[in-house]
């Protein structure tokens, strides 16, 4: 007999953060998955590597799967489920691209954390380079495939996912940390990107996520009167 589909648990805090490539995975995958969202700093001792995202793949018959990192978890759900292509060098290009997005979020978030006598503007002047270069290259991504609003092929993929939730980690998570990041974001996007987003939001295997999560593109093309 056949054995039962995985499902899974997803332990993150109740933010966007490095969770939100995951969650798109999951729903498009359309796998069963509930959310966890363990108590801080209590439940610090009893993840991997005291930190989350950590994802708890159980299938029956088996003991749990349990990971932590939230690239490797991204990888290995797109992987399992074909969101990433097996020719090693198109799955690079994608990878290239999500390594890339991380570090944009991981160089912002340091400049929340400056130590003594650093400057912030020499902080944010270096994720400003990144991030432009990251925009310039991914609007030649989407035009070499086509301006369709995929970034690679002609379905979801892991580039897809990563991209999603990159510009809503900046859109929306990081508006607590400055108040206009989304409107700087949303200046610098290309017409290509905001297509992309618009596409992926849209994504009918992705409605029981996108309905009960925030909407990105309310912000990236906000009604009038709502800015
Ligand atoms: N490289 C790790 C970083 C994980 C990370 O920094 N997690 C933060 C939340 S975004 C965390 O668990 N913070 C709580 C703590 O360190 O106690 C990943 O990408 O998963």
């Amino acid at each position: 007999m056949a054995s039962a589909a995985p499902t899974y648990v997803l332990r993150y805090f109740p933010v966007i953060g490095f969770a939100e490539p995951i969650r798109v995975l999951l729903a498009a995958a359309g796998v069963e998955w509930t959310e966890e969202h363990p108590e801080w700093p209590q439940e610090k001792p009893n993840q991997p590597f005291g930190r989350m995202p950590v994802l708890i793949e159980k299938t029956e018959g088996k003991p749990d799967f349990v990971i932590s990192e939230s690239q490797t978890i991204a990888r290995y759900l797109a992987r399992k489920y074909g969101f990433l292509p097996a020719d090693l060098q198109e799955a690079a290009m994608q990878e290239q691209f999500f390594d890339q997005q991380h570090d944009v979020v991981a160089d912002f978030n340091k400049c929340e954390t400056l130590a003594e006598g650093e400057d912030r503007r020499e902080r944010r002047k270096d994720v400003d380079e990144i991030l432009d270069k990251l925009i310039e290259v991914q609007t030649a991504i989407l035009q070499r495939n086509g301006n369709t609003g995929r970034m690679f092929g002609d379905g979801l993929s892991l580039a897809d996912a990563a991209s999603y939730g990159f510009y809503k980690v900046f859109m929306i998570g990081f508006v607590r940390l400055q108040a206009d990041i989304a409107n700087v974001i949303r200046a610098k996007l290309t017409p290509e990107i905001v297509k992309h987003l618009a596409l992926v939001e849209a994504d009918p295997a992705l409605k029981a996520h996108t309905d009960k999560a925030e909407s990105l593109m309310a912000v990236v093309q906000p009604q009038p009167g709502k800015l």
